[in-house]
């Protein structure tokens, strides 16, 4: 099986600052990594001290192949309290961004991945209106600096998991279960979307920029549609239709949801494997997201997380395979799909989860911090520099 992509297809990486970094004590997840009784399962710490060998890792990450790279802004290094800006973490980034382009790749920058600094989470975090306009401040800030060098960028990755994981589960800061409080903070985010969005518009550079959506598939019983819409709608849709006129949707797919007739949640279809995330082995997720989402936002698509968190290497090339496949198919039809952004560049933090999924196409030795090219590695590297899958 062959599968060619555009000319331009954009290939590349992505990881969070907090996930590789090391170091980001100064943000609602530190804090929540050190709250008894809280849904984290360890402490962040070093994580892969990203912060000081992000050289060697773009590095490697051109050598592999790839074309881009996306990382993470850290607010909270930023903007360590409210209205103080420090120049040093600003020129940190430049840093890392200037470096990728001396390795001839494009930086994709997230100005929010999940953090938020202490101060504003103190302050009600994304409950509180006013974090519209701090992020806004934010934005205009990170982008005068930083605009200029930027390739791409992100507003705020998975608006719909920092409301639906914090407010509504439980699993993420603050820790909150309330529909109310959950309603809120998507409103929010929507509109910290559209103010971060002009903010950086507004500053230096001309790049693309859009936000990154958690999607996936979706199933429930025949006769419960209407339930799954209105669940999907709730989940996706809102955020899909705060990104219209953008100039892309990032679509971030993993696998699928479940649902009883009653909107509760289901496990794992019978003779689906589930993976060390307790979700379905389920690569179809995400041709069905990048369908829904260009159709709902009418924006060119960016793939801009897939991945699989697995201990078995095959198992990833052959979860990358089906969903590759899948793009190719939303291509054949007309569909514009123009980059794939693979999660992670290397086994990193995984939230509540800590160090366990390793999602990483480079291996982190915990201790050393030696870095292990995996076999998934070479081979999408090798597919991101001859823009196809053999
Ligand atoms: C997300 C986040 C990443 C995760 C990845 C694997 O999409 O949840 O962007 O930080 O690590 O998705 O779960």
């Amino acid at each position: 099986m062959t599968i060619s992509f555009p000319d331009g297809f954009l290939w590349g990486t992505a990881t969070a600052a907090h996930q590789v970094e090391g170091g980001n004590w100064n943000n609602d997840w530190w804090l929540f990594e050190h709250t008894p009784g809280s849904a984290a399962s360890e402490p962040s710490g070093d994580a892969c001290d990203h912060f000081w060998r992000y050289p060697e890792d773009i590095a490697m990450l051109a050598d592999l192949g790839f074309g881009a790279y996306r990382f993470s802004l850290e607010w909270s290094r930023i903007e360590p309290e409210e209205g103080e800006w420090s120049i040093s973490a600003l020129d940190h980034y430049r840093r890392m961004i200037a470096a990728c382009r001396d390795n001839g790749l494009l930086p994709v920058v997230t100005f929010h991945h999940f953090t938020t600094p202490r101060w504003a989470a103190a302050d009600g975090g994304w409950d509180n209106p006013a974090i519209v306009d701090r992020f806004g401040r934010f934005c205009e800030h990170a982008a005068t600096h930083l605009g200029a060098e930027i390739g791409m960028g992100c507003t705020i990755n998975e608006p719909n998991v920092v409301s639906l994981i914090g407010y509504r589960l439980g699993a993420f800061p603050p820790g909150v279960n309330d529909r109310a409080a959950y309603d809120r903070v998507n409103d929010n985010l929507k509109a910290a979307h559209r103010v971060g969005y002009d903010a950086i518009k507004a500053g230096p550079g001309d790049f693309p920029l859009g936000s990154c959506v958690a999607m996936g598939d979706w199933w429930s019983p025949e006769g419960s549609e209407a339930m799954l819409a209105d669940f999907r709608h709730m989940h996706e849709g809102q955020h899909l239709d705060a990104a219209r006129g953008d100039d892309y949707i990032g679509v971030q797919a993993y696998s699928r949801t479940r649902l009883t007739e009653q909107g509760k949640p289901l496990g794992s279809e019978e003779g689906v494997e589930t993976l060390d995330m307790g979700y379905e082995y389920w690569p179809q997720a995400l041709e069905v997201s990048i369908r829904h989402a260009a159709e709902v936002t009418g924006c060119p698509v960016y793939v801009t997380e897939n991945g699989i968190g697995t201990t078995d290497d095959t198992q990833r090339i052959r979860y990358v395979t089906d969903a590759l496949a899948g793009v190719r198919r939303c291509l054949d039809d007309g569909i514009d799909v123009r980059g794939y952004f693979y999660w992670s560049l290397m086994d990193n933090f995984e939230w509540a989860f800590g160090y366990r999924p390793q999602f990483g196409l480079v291996a982190v030795d915990r201790k050393t911090q030696a870095r292990t090219i995996k076999p998934s590695a070479t081979w999408l590297g090798g597919i991101a520099r001859n823009n196809r899958l053999d």
